[in-house]
């Protein structure tokens, strides 16, 4: 999906993170990169000069949080601001204990009928009870296309052959449904001789169905022409989200999903494919992070944020002038637990999981693990000066925690390698730390 996109903004990446130091040369460097990435996927050049001006402007300016490294914070400033262009995640919801009426417009070939379906089997398999009204009278043989595909989601779809006009055949369909499915979709017509009259109908439809939910189905492959045409039916029916098909196959959809997002009503799905399997929930940071190929962009920015609110200035001081205690070392370790698995972690981490050899974080986790039980089993003397852990005390602590007294030692080892890493690189470097863990 996006595959120029992709790979001109790894490139772009790769080249900051193999960078030997950054100045402001690399900086206009990744700025130019980013700029033929995005205009090659048909992004608005007002778009593109705005969001790579901020990139460079954040890059310069800005402090990396203590923890996090200068290549990796401008690694996480690209992040925030692409995901940013494409728009903040819909907060749509489905209510509980009431029926959401879903509304389907878009014009003709779009991606209407196919998307219902998807939806259909998508929500289905998240446990909602789902039924459709087929309320396109336009297009010969759009009831049967979607009874067809709404069958292989095993929904029922109300609609009338030879049909009468799409605002009754709604309003029966309603009244035929009921209100056991929690969850209605409406597939409407496209194919109009011209605009306004497509829009005047989704206009009367809308009042008649009081949809929940307004979804507007775009053609990823007309690039940035999107927003205009989600401009005009943002202003005939309240549009409340976005859903953009075809990104399996266009180089363009970098420019749709910019595009759309500039209406202000936000991108809630995306297909990528014909079948009936194709849809997915959008999130700009999930789609970023995919983009970029860094695992869950997510974990990053959790990571960042952490080391915001949690920097301990004291340890941090202390792990600089080289008297990081055990404590600290467990705290370090806490810390990766609790950004998930280190495994994640590391694989979120621009600039670590890059270099990471297949197979070199097998066991990781649970290694660390380990060392945080023998931890628990030390006295304050021994976690205050590992120095003094003897061969007799070693073998107590590993009884202790259930480990060998070989593993005891690997550990004091890795805190001593690590201890005088922090010191040498001033407790900045993640990587350095990780890297003296003898993870990399
Ligand atoms: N590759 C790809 N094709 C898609 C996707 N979504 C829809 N299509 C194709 O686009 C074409 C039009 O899809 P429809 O669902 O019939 O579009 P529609 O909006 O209902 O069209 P009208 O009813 O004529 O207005 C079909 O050939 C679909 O298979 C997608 O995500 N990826
Ligand atoms: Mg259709």
């Amino acid at each position: 999906m996006l595959d120029s996109l992709k790979t001109g903004l790894r490139a772009a990446i790769k080249k900051v993170v193999s960078a030997g130091g950054v100045d402001a040369e690399l900086i206009k460097d990744l700025s130019k990169d980013v700029q033929r990435a995005l205009l090659q996927a048909d992004v608005d050049v007002k778009i593109v000069i705005a969001v790579t001006k901020r990139i460079e402007e954040r890059a310069s300016e800005e402090k990396p949080p203590p923890g996090l490294s200068r290549k990796d914070h401008i690694v996480k400033i690209l992040y925030d601001e692409i995901a940013a262009m494409l728009g903040r995640d819909a907060e749509f919801e489905f209510r509980a204990g009431a029926q959401t009426r879903i509304l389907l417009l878009g014009i003709q070939g779009s991606g209407k009928t196919t998307t219902a379906a998807k939806l259909a089997l998508h929500l289905t398999r998240g446990g909602y009870k789902v039924a459709a009204i087929g309320a396109d009278t336009h297009r010969p043989g759009a009831l049967a296309q979607l009874r067809d595909m709404c069958a292989r989601a095993r929904v029922e779809v109300y609609g009338e052959e030879g049909g009468r006009d799409a605002v009754s055949i709604v309003r029966a369909g309603l009244e035929a449904v009921g209100e056991a499915p929690d969850v209605v979709i409406i597939d409407t017509a496209g194919r109009h001789k011209e605009e306004g009259a497509l829009l005047e109908e989704m206009r009367t439809l809308s009042e008649a169905a009081r949809p929940d939910l307004a979804l507007l189905v775009i053609d990823g492959t007309m690039g940035r022409q999107c927003g205009a045409q989600a401009a005009a039916f943002h202003k005939a029916a309240r549009v409340g989200g976005i859903a953009i098909t075809k990104l399996d196959s266009t180089a363009k959809g970098g420019g749709a999903l910019a595009a759309a997002t500039e209406t202000g009503a936000r991108v809630m799905y995306i297909g990528t494919g014909e079948r009936i399997g194709d849809i997915e929930r959008f999130s700009s940071t999930r789609f970023v992070g995919r983009l970029l190929g860094m695992g869950d962009v997510q974990a990053v920015l959790d990571m960042a944020r952490r080391l915001e609110a949690d920097a301990d200035g004291d340890q941090l001081r202390r792990m600089k002038r080289g008297k990081m205690s055990m404590e600290d070392f467990y705290s370090q370790l806490e810390g990766m637990a609790r950004g998930g698995s280190l495994r994640g972690m590391i694989e979120s981490m621009p600039g670590i999981a890059g270099g990471m050899k297949e197979g070199q974080l097998d066991g990781m986790d649970e290694r660390i693990e380990r060392w945080r039980h023998i931890i628990q089993s030390m006295n304050g003397a021994e976690k205050g000066d590992p120095d003094t852990i003897n061969s007799s005390r070693a073998k107590r602590i590993a009884r202790g925690s259930g480990s060998s007294e070989r593993e005891v030692k690997e550990l004091i080892k890795a805190f001593n390698n690590s201890k005088g890493m922090m010191k040498s690189a001033g407790g900045r470097q993640m990587q350095g730390f990780l890297r003296k863990m003898g993870i990399k």
